[in-house]
């Protein structure tokens, strides 16, 4: 879908383990300001509803396995991811949802941009009349 897709990154292996190098503007698609990653979810809880305004994300699970709904007003998909060597980019304008945590699930993220609460849209209701106009624009 739009704004979303999902990445496979090339891992080193060998008989002394493995290793996945992510490297900005080549597998990574924009330059990485901020890291952060979530982990102790309950497999109960469901993260996220909301979108961002103009963030780019890489969403890495490097450990466990999690479920990602991603949403437009016109589209929407869920994802798996339950390997250290799938991203998820999650672009400008999609609504997302984490569910299904496993116990062990570690979600690393690369973030285009500092913390900025201003980004975020919480609202569903708003979402859909800003992301109708921007995926107008879009096409
Ligand atoms: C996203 C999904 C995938 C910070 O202080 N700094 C940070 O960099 C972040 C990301 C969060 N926070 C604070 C803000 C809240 O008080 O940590 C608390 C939990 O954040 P939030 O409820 O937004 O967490 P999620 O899991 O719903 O969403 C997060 C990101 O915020 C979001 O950008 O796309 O993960």
């Amino acid at each position: 879908m739009k704004n979303v897709y999902a990445v496979d990154f090339k891992a080193n292996v060998g008989n002394y383990g493995n290793l996945v190098p992510l490297e900005t503007n080549h597998t990574v698609p924009f330059s990485v300001k901020r890291v952060y990653y979530i982990y102790g979810v309950p497999s109960e809880m469901r993260r996220g509803f909301h979108a961002h305004i103009g963030l780019h994300q890489m969403l890495i699970c490097v450990h466990g396995s999690v479920k990602i709904l991603t949403k437009t007003p016109f589209e929407e998909e869920i994802i798996t991811l339950d390997s250290p060597t799938t991203g998820l980019y999650i672009g400008p304008m999609i609504w997302r949802e984490m569910f299904d945590f496993t116990e062990d699930a570690v979600l690393l993220v690369l973030a285009s941009e500092h913390y900025n609460e201003a980004d975020y849209i919480r609202d569903y209701a708003k979402f859909e009349v800003m992301a109708k106009e921007y995926f107008k624009e879009a096409k």
